[in-house]
């Protein structure tokens, strides 16, 4: 007896996995189908990183063969989709040209820069702002726009060498109420500081090839003389001015 309910319950079982196979294996909604006979599209793509325009290489996703149907040509930023036979709605996701790149793309980040205190990523397909990022489903003619701005509470780093007897730059422009921080390098053979009058902010006095940054509030519009409080530095030249508008 025990021996009859255990076989049924194995053909229930196999009745049950064959079904879900046969149900999952034809039942693909109809509705992703985008073309049944191929496609060849065209989508512009142009990506932003803190106000400079990036790269896309020619010739990716045609490295070896077969081609992959999502590819580009040229460094004219436009990706090719050509596809033949059925194409489905994930055939075409942004997602899939990032991986034939190998770069990252996600909502939060385009390549290593992601959003937080550094900025903030954004995209925008045909001048309005889309929040699909790599789940968006490019269509022919798109133009498609990935920009990743500094946010407006990001610090400025400002780079400032010094050496005998002078600072490169010797003129550094911020506005006021903005945080700046101010890396100083000393290029030079002698030990050198960088010193803002006004503020009252100072590096330490740093030894050849030392560095030390300053983080600060910018004071109001005005301007601000610096400079090396090593004595005779200011005097041999190692003196600038930081200019607050
Ligand atoms: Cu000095």
């Amino acid at each position: 007896m025990k021996g009859k309910i255990g076989i049924i319950l194995v053909v229930i079982g196999g009745i049950f996995i064959l079904g879900w196979f046969l149900f999952s294996k034809f039942s693909a909604p109809e509705s992703d189908i985008v073309a049944r006979n191929g496609l060849h599209w065209h989508s512009n793509l142009s990506i932003n990183i803190l106000g400079e325009a990036q790269d896309v290489p020619a010739g990716l996703g045609l490295g070896r063969l077969p081609h992959n149907p999502m590819h580009t040509h040229d460094r004219d930023n436009v990706i090719h989709m050509e596809f033949s036979g059925t194409v489905r709605e994930d055939n075409l996701l942004l997602e899939k040209f990032f991986e034939i790149w190998g770069k990252q793309f996600n909502k939060d980040c385009i390549f290593d820069k992601c959003s937080g205190p550094d900025g903030n990523l954004k995209m925008m397909v045909n001048g309005k702002e889309n929040s699909n990022f790599d789940n968006y489903m490019m269509r022919d003619d798109d133009k498609i726009e990935i920009i990743f701005s500094a946010s407006a509470s990001a610090v400025k780093e400002i780079k400032v060498l010094g050496t005998e007897f002078s600072f490169e730059p010797s003129t550094i422009e911020a506005k006021s109420g903005e945080t700046i921080k101010i890396i100083f390098q000393n290029k030079g053979s002698m030990p050198h500081n960088l010193t803002i009058n006004g503020p009252g902010v100072a590096t330490k006095t740093v030894g050849s090839s030392g560095e030390d940054a300053i983080g600060f509030k910018v004071p109001s519009a005005g301007t601000y003389s610096f400079e090396c409080s090593v004595p005779g530095h200011k005097e041999a030249g190692m003196r600038g001015n930081l200019i607050v508008d």
